[in-house]
């Protein structure tokens, strides 16, 4: 009784905070100079820590890759849990005439116990009706709750906690029938669809809410160890759990016969973005990984320390990595690895980065080095890469197995990136 009221009390204390301080506000002293940025050397992806050359795709597979998602489990991520024995998955609801007889809808939970009772997570799920199937489908994670996404009245209304947001119908930590669709401008759900894809979504505070409750709530405590009360500081933090959560997700999708479990694209936006990486890295199940956005900690090389840094991110959001990456707080050097080595992760499946203009604080320059400096190993791997070795200009994808863009505009996600995700699907995924 007495550590769950400390739990609790910690909860809302931490909720408070949340409610007071704009997380992740860009301090004056953040650098946006080119010409500040620090001088730096990057860790060699094809260089095993031995100082051995990784000359051969095999040595890639059974040295260098193991020992590069080692190190990202350990220093920046943290290591996280298979998946459980007992789990199980349950359709809620399925409707083969959804959106004007355009998809078929279902919602399916996944239950992390295997208890009804116990802590799960909800799917929402479009499906091209008229589409042979399987499909192909893209994943991603969503910041509001699954009725955020499209206005259809048949999805239904999450009761989880979400942070306040008067203004988007989120009030006293609830959503309300006013929060519906209020995210519909970065989902073009009928596009998705009329191009041939599914789309499969779950609100991310599914998984684990998104503030920093000392790890009491979300799927964390379902793997503590006996007299365990946190992870330990190389184990998982929020973005780890997350991603997680999408393993979880795919796990489900492979017992749906519409689904083709082959070619599913996982996706996400900013600290999303960066939950879609790691997924994707750890995971070799994902046939394609989508970064929108997602900086610091997702596609910027930390080295750069050019808009937030490793010490703003876990100052800011100490939660989302493990303990152990306070240790590079002003010290990027220090890391073992950078984030060009988590792109690399994922080959030779194909990756795409996607930055944007306005978005200074995620270094659109870190993203497409990331990129650049991953190619080696797409090529090592036999694929041709990132086909130019120069930023793109604005708004002209470049698509090889690693593709990028700098979009016009500010920090979102918009049509212009998802028409390039879906080109870039029709090119790769197929
Ligand atoms: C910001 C954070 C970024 C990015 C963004 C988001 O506050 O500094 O790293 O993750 O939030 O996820 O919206």
């Amino acid at each position: 009784m007495r550590s769950f009221l400390t739990a609790s009390a910690l909860i809302a204390a931490a909720a408070i905070v949340l409610q007071s301080r704009p997380l992740g506000a860009q301090p004056k002293d953040t650098n946006y100079d080119e010409s500040k940025v620090p001088a730096y050397e990057l860790p060699d992806p094809l260089r095993l820590s031995s100082g051995e050359r990784v000359a051969d795709a095999e040595t890639w597979r059974s040295e260098r890759r193991p020992e590069l998602l080692k190190l990202f489990q350990t220093h920046v991520y943290g290591k996280s849990p298979g998946r459980p024995e007992e789990m199980t998955f349950e359709v809620t609801s399925t409707d083969d005439e959804a959106l004007g007889g355009k998809a078929i809808r279902k919602e399916a939970s996944v239950y992390f116990t295997g208890e009804k009772s116990g802590p799960r997570m909800d799917l929402l799920i479009y499906l091209p009706r008229a589409a042979e199937k399987p499909v192909p489908v893209f994943l991603a994670l969503n910041f509001g709750g699954n009725h955020t996404i499209h206005p259809d009245p048949e999805i239904t209304l999450s009761r989880r906690w979400m942070r306040n947001r008067p203004d988007r119908g989120v009030v006293n930590n609830r959503a309300t029938e006013e929060s519906r669709g209020a995210s519909a401008n970065r989902w073009p759900v009928e596009t998705i669809l009329d191009r041939g894809y599914g789309l499969a979504t779950i609100y991310y505070g599914d998984i684990d809410t998104d503030f920093d409750d000392g790890f009491q709530n979300g799927v964390h405590p379902l793997f503590y160890k006996e007299g365990q009360t946190k992870p330990a500081a190389d184990e998982w933090g929020s973005i780890a759990a997350w991603a997680w959560g999408l393993s979880r997700a795919l796990d489900y999708l492979e017992t749906d016969d519409a689904v083709d479990h082959e070619r599913v694209a996982v996706m996400g936006h900013s600290r999303l973005g960066k939950t879609a990486l790691w997924a994707g890295a750890q995971d070799e199940r994902f046939a394609m990984v989508i970064s929108n956005n997602s900086g610091c900690g997702g596609a910027a090389l930390s080295r750069r320390a050019f808009g937030e840094t490793v010490a703003r991110i876990n100052t800011s959001f100490p939660h989302w990595f493990c303990d152990n990456f306070n240790k590079y707080n002003n010290n990027e050097d220090a890391l073992p690895v950078d984030q060009h080595e988590l792109i690399a992760l994922i080959a030779p499946r194909p990756v795409y980065v996607a930055s944007a203009q306005e978005d200074q604080w995620a270094d659109p320059r870190g993203e497409f080095l990331s990129a650049l400096h991953a190619d080696a190993v797409y090529r090592l791997l036999g694929t041709e890469g990132l086909p130019t070795k120069e930023m793109p200009p604005l708004d002209k994808p470049v698509m090889g197995a690693i593709g990028y863009h700098l979009r016009t505009g500010k920090h979102d996600v918009t049509d212009f990136d998802w028409e390039a995700y879906l080109n870039f699907a029709d090119r790769r995924l197929r």
